[in-house]
């Protein structure tokens, strides 16, 4: 039996995970994390791209940015296209100089990855926990099982930045929260591909045929997504048809899109979930272990580092000013963000993914929605101060 003790027990080597224990680290407060996959699996996972400023600064802040600095790519607007229709929200310009950055999910951990690994940390890769017991004593334990070996790390915490399917949420009591859920009744359908993108900032767009998103990776990698029903299977997209479809729903006057060799494809669904507790006794959840939002406004991420942020004020109240005020509000203050990003996520989804007929009353609302867009400033402010993200300052009420 293998026996490992430290202050904070960490579940996941995520964006929250790793995130929570530099952060930690900096303060001087020691961590250990079990990852249930391996080290090739979590780094290869295709998942976010967006990066808001908050995150940003955070990820420089811990001194894990020179590469997103270097081969990031931070972008001032975004357009929003309706019907072949396009606007450009200037975000900047609205929000006072705010910016988002394109660097992928699977490049932050990397980067996080790879720092810990080489400072000599601890994290056990293909180490998945099974049980969180004694939470509600001052030695709390993660048991996992490692090669095939049991373990148990005793900890003062466990942070679980487990992600939607793991344990961390099933080990605070059903009696405690309540739970809120919608699924949608399309999923997206994501590439990658070796082109040089066709746009110099995201395009979000509404089309009769469904919703069509043109993100980046690089200079020589486009990043596409499209809306496809949840019954769907990956092998009725060809790669001809999918360019094709991207084609006409993103189309608008003097504006084509070039394509290229497709080399990741897969589909998602899309949910929004949560719970309203986020911690039960030395037990706290971070990330999409505690929610999820759908992909729409690019959230999941941010919203996960968000979370840590709060976990590590309350850390260090409890560690180094011997108060514990912030972790017994860490739920409340966590939750203001995560509410209004699903908010935003799903006013996002709903205004630009086709959910009934061409022509009917759902879609007048969405076209009277992105006609206001074109005639109001107020509104576009509203969408781009939602889309960089809030500086915490802005929760402080
Ligand atoms: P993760 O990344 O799911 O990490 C959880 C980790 O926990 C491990 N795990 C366990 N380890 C040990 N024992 C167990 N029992 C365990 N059970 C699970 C898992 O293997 C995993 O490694 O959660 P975290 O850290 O909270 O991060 C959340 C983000 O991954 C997620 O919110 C985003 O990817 C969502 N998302 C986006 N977010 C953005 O902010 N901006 C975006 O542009 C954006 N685009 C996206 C997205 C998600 C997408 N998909 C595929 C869902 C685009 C897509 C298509
Ligand atoms: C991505 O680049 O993967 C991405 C960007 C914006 C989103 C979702 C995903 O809203």
């Amino acid at each position: 039996m293998k026996r490992i003790q430290t202050q904070v027990g960490i579940i996941g080597a995520g964006p929250a995970g790793l995130t929570l224990a530099h952060w930690l680290k900096q303060k001087g407060i020691s961590s250990v994390i079990v990852e249930l996959r391996s080290r090739e699996y979590v780094e290869g996972r295709v998942r976010a791209g967006l990066l808001e400023q908050n995150t940003v600064d955070i990820l420089n802040e811990l001194g894990m940015g020179a590469r997103m600095q270097k081969e990031g790519m931070v972008h001032d607007g975004v357009y929003l296209s309706f019907d072949q229709e396009r606007v450009h929200i200037p975000f900047a310009e609205l929000t006072g100089g705010r910016q988002i950055t394109i660097y992928g999910q699977q490049e932050v951990v990397k980067d996080l990855t790879d720092a810990w690994l080489q400072a000599g940390e601890q994290l056990y890769f293909e180490a998945g926990a099974h049980q969180i017991t004694d939470i509600d004593t001052n030695c709390s334990k993660i048991h996992f099982t490692h090669n095939g070996e049991e373990g148990i790390i005793d900890c003062d915490f466990v942070a679980a930045c487990d992600g939607f399917h793991g344990i961390g949420r099933k080990a605070i009591q059903k009696d405690s929260y309540r739970a809120y859920d919608i699924t949608y009744p399309f999923s997206w359908l994501g590439i990658l591909a070796n082109v040089a993108p066709s746009t110099d900032e995201l395009i979000y767009s509404y089309h009769q045929n469904g919703f069509a998103l043109h993100s980046l990776r690089s200079d020589t990698v486009s990043r596409l997504y499209i809306q496809v029903d949840n019954d769907d299977h990956i092998d009725n997209w060809s790669d001809d048809r999918i360019w094709e479809e991207l084609a006409l729903r993103l189309g608008t006057k003097g504006w084509s899109l070039q394509s290229g060799p497709i080399f990741d494809k897969s589909i998602t669904p899309m949910r929004s979930h949560m719970i309203d507790n986020l911690s039960s006794g030395r037990l706290f959840l971070a990330g999409d272990a505690a929610h999820i939002v759908p992909p729409t406004g690019g959230k999941g991420l941010n919203l996960a580092i968000a979370d840590v942020k709060h976990l590590v004020d309350g850390l260090i109240g409890f560690y180094k000013e011997n108060e514990t005020q912030l972790l017994d509000n860490y739920t409340e203050l966590a939750l203001r963000r995560i509410w209004r990003a699903q908010d935003f996520s799903n006013f996002m989804t709903t205004l630009l993914h086709k959910q009934d007929d061409h022509g009917s009353f759902t879609y007048q609302l969405q076209k009277a929605k992105f006609d206001y867009i074109k005639m109001s400033s107020a509104y576009r402010t509203t969408i781009a101060e939602n889309y960089v993200g809030l500086p915490f300052e802005s929760y402080d009420y």
